[in-house]
């Protein structure tokens, strides 16, 4: 016999996932003749079949597609009765095989349902593509609960009941998981689009246009608009990649009326501003100033277009397709309009806009003999100096040379070209964040919380995805740190703290492994040998260089088993979502983030925006430093890593006095394509916690719409009816659980009787007629 081969092997952890999934189902699992089951062809991937005829381990297999062929029956999966067929929530399946859960994602993908349900958790499938989900029909229809279908609604309605029932805070969590690099082909890839941020404005569309009133609705949603402009960007992954984190706390009054939002950003990619990737582009404000700016405005700041300007023409890409810079220039005045920004405010941040644009377009001059250098004075420096408030000789001074205090003297020290370069791109970036925070402090300041509020809200997490590149540098060792502090989140929600309940409940229940991070977070953050606290040490150094910081992690962390050392300045973290290989190329100068004293000490006279700006860094500083200020360039002991742990830990302390609602987005393929559904793609976003999710939720069947007595009672009475064997479920104190399986046999029931009682009921009204 031609005996077809069981599935390709593609990696350790696919394997191993598929393995486990594979043994756990078909434990005790009979093939019959006539059953539905998955059979696995090495060029069409899993194919549903028929078993024709069994002999010995072979099965005789009818495809879909009128082929027979013969398997091994250990290469087979069982599959659902037909009446599971996209089901909204995966937990209702009876075999959770691989092929089953993609088989359901697919059926409803295929029809333009992008949300499905995997117990608690909201799985959101990018659909690229316009989908109609969203009109006021759809508002009204889950407000109502007249519409049963999972969405990123029920969520919020979901948060929203349960804020007003139990006087409690709500988090909605969106999320997303990294396509495993481990297990897939390793492409430039990471955060990549997979609808976080879309998934957020939703949510928060559906809480405004219910709660919100028409004028809230109205600020909420012009909200976006300013943050993507400000904080979003074109990358290689997606046209428009959020930079940055936010969580957005909607207020309410007693009477669950919003009353105001608050937004929180965490650590905005500032390095963008000056430099990129080829075929990426700076954040989009830029290139719509340029393009959108009215003509008193161009005058004003000598605006040229974007193509002018070396920060933003060094990498090859101005435009992003479909997009109208000088349109998307008109949306954000509308936006700033609606949120009470002042014209004038509003003018000032433009003008910091040109400051950036117009420093990066300062040049610098070797010195003849010397290797220090001069600023050229030409167009870039005058236009910035004058745009600043401050004479052009003291932003060539403070672009040039740098302040150095010994004991009681001051000396000038005169830059080589590398600090040169160096010091007005730290200027650029400073300014630039400083702007973001100030613009999100007006938009707070728009939304300030009335009275009412009870302090009750609902916050919506949209954090950065898991990044993994060629080169991966802080930032990415951030990201992915934050990503690692979130994933314990769920992880301890979804996952361990469920199956306490199990124990709590009574249930005879064998704990089902999931991958635990906390060993990678030990990493992290452990005192005093963890990388946090070992970068602050090493940035604290002197002499210390990204080699010797390097060198030290190699020296104390190679126990820990997330961690590798590698060539060089290497090292590999082996993340929950895959390894991750970093190089500690430029770590301790972005770690320290210094913060130098010439370029404060000018903007503090200059104009008043910036001055505002400078007196904030100081006072920032200030207090996490003790030492006086303007005292050499490097003011504090905490680097970024260190202080953005902290931002960390807080939210997550945030967070836990929340009960959360998880929402995961997944990518259905890596090409950005609408209608592409790739098996491989989603199923490694599967991996790592959804899969475990499904199989520790699918076993808690939760009876609350019984409002009776004793509703256990009469649930196993319900059972026995229908001969459910008692050793296919458990009877917890509070829940009934069942085996697998035993819930599609139980739906099969179901619907044979509503099937009989439509024909009873069209029998009978036929009879009347
Ligand atoms: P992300 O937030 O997860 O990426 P986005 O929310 O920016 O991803 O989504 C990327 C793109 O996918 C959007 O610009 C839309 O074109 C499309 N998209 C996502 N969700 C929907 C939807 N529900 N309906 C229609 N189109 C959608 V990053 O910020 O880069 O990780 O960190
Ligand atoms: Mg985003």
């Amino acid at each position: 016999v031609d005996v077809c081969q069981a599935p390709a092997v593609r990696s350790d952890s696919a394997a191993k996932s598929k393995d486990y999934l594979k043994s756990a189902e078909n434990m005790g699992f009979v093939f019959e003749k006539k059953l539905r089951v998955w059979c696995w062809l090495r060029e069409a991937g899993w194919q549903l079949g028929d078993i024709q005829s069994l002999s010995g381990k072979h099965a005789k297999i009818l495809l879909c597609d009128g082929n027979v062929l013969t398997f091994c029956v250990d290469s087979l999966l069982p599959a659902n009765p037909d009446i599971l067929d996209g089901i909204y929530d995966l937990i209702q399946l009876s075999y959770l095989n691989e092929p089953a859960i993609l088989h359901s994602l697919k059926c409803r993908y295929t029809a333009d349902v992008i949300y499905t349900k995997a117990g608690p958790l909201l799985i959101a499938l990018n659909p690229f593509k316009k989908v109609h989900l969203y009109e006021n029909s759809h508002v009204g229809a889950y407000r109502h609960k007249s519409a049963g279908d999972p969405h990123v609604y029920t969520v919020a309605d979901a948060a929203f009941s349960e804020m007003m029932r139990d006087a409690k805070n709500q988090s909605i969590i969106i999320s997303y998981q990294f396509d495993g690099i481990l297990t897939y082909e390793l492409h430039d890839s990471g955060e990549s689009g997979s609808g976080k941020t879309e998934t957020a404005k939703i949510a928060m569309q559906y809480l405004a246009a219910i709660w919100g009133g028409k004028e809230m609705q109205n600020k909420i949603n012009q909200t976006n608009h300013i943050l993507e402009a400000f904080g979003n960007a074109k990358t290689l992954r997606n046209d428009n990649s959020s930079r940055f984190g936010k969580l957005v706390d909607i207020q309410f009054t007693s009477s669950g009326r919003i009353c105001g939002t608050k937004i929180q950003t965490f650590l905005l990619e500032k390095s963008r501003v000056v430099q990129r990737p080829k075929g990426e582009r700076s954040y989009h404000i830029f290139y719509q100033l340029c393009a959108g700016a009215p003509p008193h405005l161009r005058d004003k700041l000598n605006l040229k277009a974007a193509s002018e300007y070396e920060y933003l023409n060094q990498s090859d890409c101005l435009s992003v397709s479909h997009v109208d810079d000088a349109q998307m220039f008109q949306i954000l005045m509308k936006a700033l309009n609606i949120l009470q920004i002042y014209k004038e405010d509003q003018e000032n941040a433009f003008a910091m806009l040109a400051v950036v644009l117009w420093l990066g377009n300062v040049k610098f001059q070797l010195m003849e003999n010397e290797n220090h250098v001069r600023v050229v004075p030409g167009e870039g420096v005058m236009s910035a100096a004058k745009l600043m408030g401050c004479e052009v000789h003291e932003l060539m001074l403070a672009l040039s040379t740098r302040t150095i205090q010994a004991g009681n003297e001051n000396t000038v020290q005169k830059l080589t070209l590398q600090q040169a370069i160096h010091t007005r791109d730290a200027l650029a970036k400073m300014i630039y964040a400083s702007l973001f925070d100030w613009l999100i402090e007006q938009v707070n300041i728009s939304f300030e919380a009335s009275k009412r509020s009870t302090g009750r809200c609902i916050s919506i997490l949209d954090i950065y995805g898991f990044e993994s590149f060629h080169n991966n540098c802080l930032e990415q060792f951030c990201i992915n740190y934050a990503n690692e502090r979130l994933q314990q989140h769920f992880i301890r929600h979804l996952l361990k703290l469920e199956q306490e309940e199990y124990a709590q409940d009574g249930i005879d229940w064998s704990n089902i492994d999931f991958m635990d991070n906390t060993e990678c977070l030990n990493l992290f953050e452990k005192k005093p040998l963890g990388l946090l606290s070992l970068l602050d040490e090493e940035s604290n150094f002197p002499n210390a260089t990204d080699l010797t910081f390097a060198n030290k992690i190699h020296q104390h962390l190679s126990s820990n088993p997330c961690f590798k050392g590698e060539k060089d300045r290497a090292f590999r973290i082996h993340h929950y979502a895959g390894e991750v290989l970093y190089d500690t190329c430029g770590f301790l100068e972005k770690n320290r983030d210094t913060l130098y004293s010439d370029a404060i000490q000018l903007m503090s006279c200059s104009c008043q925006l910036l001055q505002s700006f400078a007196f904030r860094l100081l006072h920032h500083y200030e207090s996490l430093s003790s030492a006086q200020w303007l005292n050499g360039a490097d003011l504090r002991k905490h680097g970024v890593g260190t202080k953005f742990k902290v931002q960390m830990f807080r939210l997550v302390q945030r967070l836990e006095n929340t009960t959360p609602h998880f929402i995961r987005c997944i990518k259905p393929n890596t090409k950005k394509l609408p209608g592409m559904f790739e098996d491989d793609c989603v199923m490694d976003q599967l991996r790592c916690c959804v899969l475990e999710v499904l199989r520790i939720f699918r076993y808690g069947f939760l009876l609350e719409d019984f409002y009776m007595e004793d509703p256990l009672s009469a649930s196993v009475a319900i059972l026995r009816q229908f001969n459910i064997l008692p050793e296919m479920y458990q009877i917890g104190y509070t829940k009934l659980f069942f085996h697998s399986g035993q819930i599609a046999a139980l739906e099969n029931a179901r619907k044979n009787t509503i099937e009989s009682i439509v024909w009873v009921q069209k029998h009978y009204r036929g009879r009347r007629a």
